[in-house]
């Protein structure tokens, strides 16, 4: 037992006789991959539930038309997984499913998988330190050791509460729930929000419609990257696959730029002369560019810039990638409506200015509900205490994004203060929080620990910590509205740490800052 602990748990061998041990991982998509790879590496029973009928999770979700990554893909995916042959830098969703599904199959994990379930209800037992999972529609139940959410923040599509918006009589759907089945070409489509799906998903529909009509309720900043539209050469693919260490040298190029690189534009300068327009030289810098971008893109159009300019500091919300957006809005087929909208009827938008927009089909690029973190599930700690109750509907907290107090054995990925606002790879968040339960496990296993709880002081000094650095970062902005703050201006969902630090801080898993209950004897 003890010279075993002393090797360093990355090099310890698998564990077994583990029958009565099991993890449940809920969801499929990639951090749920990514926990359930490591576990069969480890030796660590479990299994994944999965809502969907197949793995992938917002990238099998999301299949609008020209949906694409925004970061590049050799930096997104997985570390252990490299895939030196994407065919673009910034992929579209089929390719990325693929490279998902192919990981999958590399590592046999679909046998671990159990399709079509969703959960209901997880509620704490502390009398046996586990926790009770109860199906969806009565379709049965599972008790596990320890439980790892899985489910991302972006999955529950927000309808706007538009009046009479149900009484349209077309076909309305939700870029997250692409209606393949209706035709778009000649149709006179509406399409609501210019977020990062309405922005690719706008230019790829407009060539084949009768007419579009984007309604615009605030601008979004767009810079252009030529990578962005470009296939990757033959030559850098060969490359790639025939140097050694190259696709790891490009790898840490493309985290370096999206970290380091960059993190000092998202802060303010106290001293910066201009607070009005952006946050510090760096920030102003960018705000020219991207302005200039608008202005090449949208020459002989002052109408057009006039509502495409931004007036808060680039970085506010998330940076899109121009996906020829500002081309689309000059077609003579495509209209920019920035008036507020009144009400619904069933063939036309209504505009409080009395305008009436009439179309046949709407598309609500209106993004998700992401506060409402692990929402519908019903999640219960000790003393059936719900979640909701801690969080309420929109302020959850976590220590690292992973830990609540009171809800021993639950690991939380991509929780709160943990989402990219900008730069870096989500994967590589998902991964530095996989490796630190990936520890924690171990710890319980080999020390005959039962249960495992977060310090109260632990978590509540961390989130200090947490709202103090949101303070200073450009999307705390008090003039900016976006979906990583709730309704009381406070920074919830991303996280305000360079990826350095979030890997520092997740890189070893503290036990004192647990407090532990342990049953007899570990397995070694
Ligand atoms: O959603 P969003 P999204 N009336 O919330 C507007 C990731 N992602 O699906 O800006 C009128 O960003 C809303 O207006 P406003 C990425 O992290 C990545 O586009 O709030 N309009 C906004 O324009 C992203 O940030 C990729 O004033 C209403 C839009 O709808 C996140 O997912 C691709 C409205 C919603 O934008 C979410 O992006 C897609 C209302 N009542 C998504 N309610 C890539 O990797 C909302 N809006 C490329």
């Amino acid at each position: 037992g003890r010279d075993e602990r002393s090797v360093p748990w990355r090099e310890r061998p698998p564990l077994t006789q583990l029958e009565d041990f099991r993890v449940v991982v809920i969801g499929a998509g990639f951090s749920g991959i990514c926990m359930g790879i490591r576990l069969i590496e480890q030796g660590i029973p479990f299994v994944i539930l999965e809502k969907n009928a197949d793995v992938g999770g917002t990238w099998l979700e999301n299949t609008y038309p020209d949906c694409a990554v925004d970061t590049p893909n050799h930096f997104y995916s997985y570390s252990f997984h490299p895939n030196n042959d994407w065919t673009h830098h910034f992929s579209k969703q089929p390719e990325i499913l693929a490279y998902i599904r192919d990981t999958v199959a590399r590592y046999d994990l679909r046998r671990h998988i159990r399709f079509g379930v969703e959960v209901e209800r997880a509620a704490y037992d502390e009398s046996s330190s586990r926790w009770r999972l109860q199906f969806k529609d009565e379709q049965g139940h599972m008790d596990c050791n320890v439980l790892v959410t899985a489910v991302g923040l972006l999955n529950r599509p927000a309808v706007p509460p538009v009046p009479g918006i149900d009484a349209f009589a077309g076909p309305r759907f939700h870029t997250a729930e692409w209606r393949h089945d209706v035709e778009l070409d000649g149709k006179r489509v509406a399409m609501i929000g210019t977020g990062a799906s309405g922005m690719q998903a706008g230019p790829a529909i407009a060539p084949a419609a009768a007419s579009l009509t984007v309604f615009q309720r605030s601008p979004h900043w767009a810079m252009n990257n030529p990578n962005y539209h470009r296939k990757v050469t033959d030559g850098m693919r060969w490359a790639l696959n025939n140097v050694p260490f190259l696709s790891q040298w490009l790898r840490f190029q493309l985290y370096w730029a999206s970290s380091d690189g960059f993190h000092s534009q998202l802060k303010v300068d106290p001293s910066w002369p201009h607070p009005e327009r952006s946050l510090n030289a760096q920030n102003d810098q960018m705000r020219e560019r991207l302005v200039q971008h608008i202005h090449t893109e949208l020459e002989g159009r002052p109408d057009l810039i006039a509502k495409c300019t931004p007036t808060f500091p680039p970085y506010g919300k998330r940076m899109l990638r121009d996906n020829h957006w500002y081309r689309m809005l000059r077609r003579e087929n495509v209209r920019l409506e920035t008036g507020a909208i009144d009400h619904v009827e069933a063939n036309a938008i209504v505009m409080r200015d009395g305008t009436r927009h009439e179309i046949d089909v709407m598309v609500l690029a209106t993004g998700f509900q992401a506060s409402k973190v692990l929402w519908p599930m019903d999640i219960r700690g000790k003393d059936d205490v719900s979640i909701r109750d801690i969080w309420g509907d929109d302020d959850p907290r976590a220590h690292l994004g992973m830990n609540v107090p009171g809800f021993p054995n639950l690991f939380v990925s991509f929780g709160p203060g943990t989402n990219l606002a900008h730069g870096g790879s989500a994967i590589f968040h998902f991964e530095c929080q996989v490796r630190y339960i990936q520890q924690a496990l171990r710890e319980m296993i080999e020390t005959g620990i039962s249960s495992m709880e977060v310090r109260r002081d632990i978590h509540d000094q961390y989130n200090e910590q947490l709202d103090d650095l949101h303070r200073d970062m450009v999307w705390a902005h008090p003039g900016v509205k976006n979906w990583y703050k709730n309704a009381r201006n406070r920074v919830t969902l991303t996280s305000p740490w360079r990826l350095l630090d979030y890997w520092a801080l997740t890189r070893e898993f503290r036990l004192s800052d647990f407090t532990v209950r342990r049953r007899a004897t570990g397995i070694p």
